[in-house]
C-alpha cells in the first residue's frame, strides 16, 4: 500500500519512544528465531509481520502488570490468529510474565509454552489456535467489562486469512450492534494465508468498507510503522459509540529478507543455517 493510501494523518511521537520501539521489536524478532529455530516446527512468517504491532501494544498501549498478570484493571489482549503465540511469548517473557529461558521449551510435551496459546502461559488471557473464533472472545470480554464498569480496553489481533471465516463476521456485526467502543480489533494484513494470496484464495477486500459497513469506525495504517501504529490506537482509544478496526498493512516475514512474503516460511522454522543468516541480518 502506497503511503498516501492511508486514511489519516500519524501523530508525531517522541523520537526516544520510536527508538526504544524499534530496538525492542529487533530484539524480539531475534527471539522468535531462535525459538523457532530451537523447537523445530512452527509459524515463522505471521509471528514475524505481527512482531511491531505486539510491541506498540505491550510497550506503549497496553495497560498491564506483569507481576500480577490477573489484575481485574488490565486490558485485555486475544491472539485470535494463534499460530503467532511465538511472537506473543517473546513479548511476554520479555515483559516478565515469565522467565525467558521457558523461550527454549516452545513447543515441547509439559512446556508452558505451546503451539498455539493455552492458558498454561502466564499473561495468556484466553486459548486460540483455532482461526475465526478470537473477535467473539473479544466481544464477550468487552461486554463483560462495560457489565462491570471497568474501563479497560480490549484488543484482539486477527490475520487477513482468518477474516475469510464467517465466524469473524457475525462477531464483528455483535461489537458493532452492542457498540463496543471499549474493543479494537487489529487485522495483521500481510496478503498471504497457507495457501497463497488472500486476493486469490478468497478475496476479502476492501477490508476497511466491510467493517465500516459492519458499523465499525475502520483505519488503514502501516503496521510496521510505530508512528501510525500509535495513531491507530490512539484514534480507537478518542471514539466513543463503535469499535475500531486497525487494517494494519504488514509483510509476511518482516525483517529477514529471505523470509518476507516467502510463503514457504508461513508454517516452518528456520534451520540452523537459516537462523544464523537472519540473526546476522537483523544484527546487534
Ligand atoms: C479453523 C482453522 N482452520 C485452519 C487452521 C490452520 N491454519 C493455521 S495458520 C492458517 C493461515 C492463516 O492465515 P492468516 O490469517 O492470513 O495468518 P498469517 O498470514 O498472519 O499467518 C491456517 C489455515 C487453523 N489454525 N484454524
Ligand atoms: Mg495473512
Amino acid at each position: 500500500m502506497e503511503k498516501e493510501d492511508f486514511d489519516f494523518k500519524p501523530i508525531q511521537p517522541p523520537v526516544e519512544l520510536i527508538g526504544k520501539l524499534t530496538a525492542k521489536a529487533r530484539q524480539l524478532r531475534k527471539d522468535v528465531l531462535v525459538m523457532l529455530a530451537k523447537a523445530g516446527s512452527g509459524h515463522t512468517g505471521g509471528s514475524l509481520s505481527a512482531v511491531d504491532i505486539l510491541t506498540a501494544l505491550y510497550y506503549h498501549v497496553l495497560r498491564h502488570r506483569p507481576d500480577e498478570p490477573d489484575w481485574p484493571e488490565r486490558d485485555r489482549f486475544v491472539l485470535s490468529k494463534g499460530h503467532a503465540a511465538p511472537a506473543l511469548y517473546a513479548v511476554l517473557a520479555d515483559c516478565g510474565y515469565f522467565p525467558r529461558e521457558h523461550l527454549e521449551t516452545l513447543r515441547r510435551l509439559g512446556s508452558p509454552l505451546q503451539g498455539h496459546p493455552c492458558l498454561c502461559t502466564p499473561g495468556v488471557e484466553i486459548c486460540t489456535g483455532s482461526l475465526g473464533h478470537g473477535l467473539s472472545l473479544a466481544n464477550g470480554m468487552a461486554l463483560g467489562l462495560r457489565i462491570d464498569r471497568k474501563d479497560s480496553r480490549v484488543y484482539a489481533l486477527l490475520g487477513d486469512g482468518e477474516c475469510e471465516e464467517g465466524e469473524v463476521w457475525e462477531a464483528a456485526m455483535s461489537s458493532a450492534h452492542f457498540k463496543l467502543s471499549n474493543l479494537t480489533a487489529i487485522v495483521d494484513k500481510n496478503r498471504l494465508q497457507i495457501d497463497g494470496a488472500t486476493s486469490e484464495v478468497m478475496n476479502i477486500d476492501p477490508l476497511d468498507e466491510k467493517f465500516r459497513s459492519f458499523g465499525w469506525q475502520a483505519i488503514n495504517v502501516n503496521g510496521h510503522d510505530f508512528k501510525h501504529l500509535l495513531s491507530g490506537f490512539r484514534l480507537a482509544r478518542a471514539t466513543g459509540s463503535r469499535p475500531t478496526a486497525i487494517i494494519a498493512h504488514t509483510v509476511k516475514g518482516k525483517g529477514v529478507s529471505f523470509m518476507e512474503n516467502n510463503l514457504e516460511f508461513h508454517g516452518r522454522a528456520p534451520t540452523e543455517a537459516e537462523l544464523k543468516w537472519a540473526l546476522a541480518e537483523l544484527g546487534e
